[in-house]
């Protein structure tokens, strides 16, 4: 389906949007594109961000607020390089934003900061999670005391580095037949600040319970995990990286497994593809990011928002990127 989508922040480069309302306003946590001067590579070196910005809007129409940055490279202790995807989660009176930093050795772990509201400024804490590693946390408030956060992402995100949540010598990608590396969830504690258990593999199964394979690169995980309950149902979202697609896949539980459902978004212009998907004022919409306003290039990429219908059985209706 063809739509018409909307660009929020014309005046800068923002991407992978996190998505929540709060006090009735809809607050967008990007991360922020900078012309870093650094060459594009499979590692994603240029994505060398070093802060973020947090948006509102009272109208999915309205003016776009810019509470201008909330986080800086510079003032996390143990800070490497490139902030990228964050997310946030809201319980007892507190916003946590989790966010994925290199740290000093170059390996990406997860950080936690802190505010009183959700347009921060947030304080970060002075080391990263225990246990923690690879990118794209996604934190799910499952409105029954717990909180889970999804996250993973292959190439540089580093997660083909790990297996059973230890490092390995190689990094390892599945191909062929052998099952695709899964996302991993895990509960966060009691204070929002450290794994409650041991991250465990999120599972992607097709029509036939099977695990998704490495070489089934259309549908398997790749990046940018999102979870948003629909009809009592568990949907989880994500990109498949190098076929630049957003697809879903539906489950019972937060754990899953997952079962494939289909495409939400075909690709858009820029290699990456990342959302969130938030229902407001009574509609669903899936807020996500291309490179049009830059010229393709895929470092420098522009925020976007366009309504997500569902069909009747609880299918998403795809969505034309382009
Ligand atoms: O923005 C940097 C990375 O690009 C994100 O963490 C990935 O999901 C991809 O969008």
């Amino acid at each position: 389906m063809k739509k018409e989508a909307r660009y929020l922040v014309p005046n800068d480069f923002m991407a992978d949007p996190s998505v929540h309302v709060y006090n009735g306003k809809l607050y967008i946590y990007p991360s922020h594109d900078w012309e870093s001067g650094i060459e594009e590579n499979d590692n994603g070196d240029h994505f060398n961000m070093k802060d973020y910005h947090v948006f509102s809007m009272e109208d999915i129409n309205g003016e776009v607020t810019d509470h201008g940055v909330v986080l800086e490279v510079e003032n996390i202790p143990w800070a490497g390089r490139q902030l990228w995807d964050c997310d946030i989660a809201f319980k007892d009176g507190k916003y946590y934003m989790y966010f994925p930093l290199k740290d000093q050795n170059d390996i990406f772990r997860m950080g936690v900061a802190i505010s009183d509201k959700p347009e921060g400024p947030f304080i970060p804490e002075a080391n990263p999670m225990w246990g923690s590693y690879s990118i794209d946390p996604a934190i799910l408030d499952n409105g029954d005391g717990n909180y889970y956060m999804y996250f993973g992402g292959l190439w540089g995100g580093q997660l083909q580095r790990y297996r059973n949540n230890k490092a390995l010598e190689c990094a390892v990608l599945p191909e062929g037949n052998e099952p695709a590396l899964c996302p991993r969830i895990a509960r966060l504690s009691d204070n929002m600040l450290q794994f409650a258990e041991e991250p465990r593999e999120v599972l992607i199964i097709d029509e036939d319970g099977k695990p998704l394979t490495g070489g089934d690169t259309e549908r398997r995980f790749f990046e940018a995990s999102w979870v948003h309950k629909y009809n009592g149902k568990y949907y989880f979202s994500y990109s498949t990286g190098d076929t630049h697609l957003l697809c879903y896949a539906i489950g019972d539980n937060p754990y899953g497994p997952f079962t494939y459902q289909g495409v939400i978004l075909t690709p858009v212009v820029g290699w990456t593809t990342h959302h969130s998907i938030v229902e407001y004022k009574g509609k669903w919409y899936l807020f996500h990011h291309d490179s049009v306003p830059s010229g393709g290039r895929t470092w420098l990429r522009s925020l976007k928002v366009v309504e997500l219908e569902y069909n009747e059985d609880g299918t998403i209706k795809t969505i034309e990127g382009q």
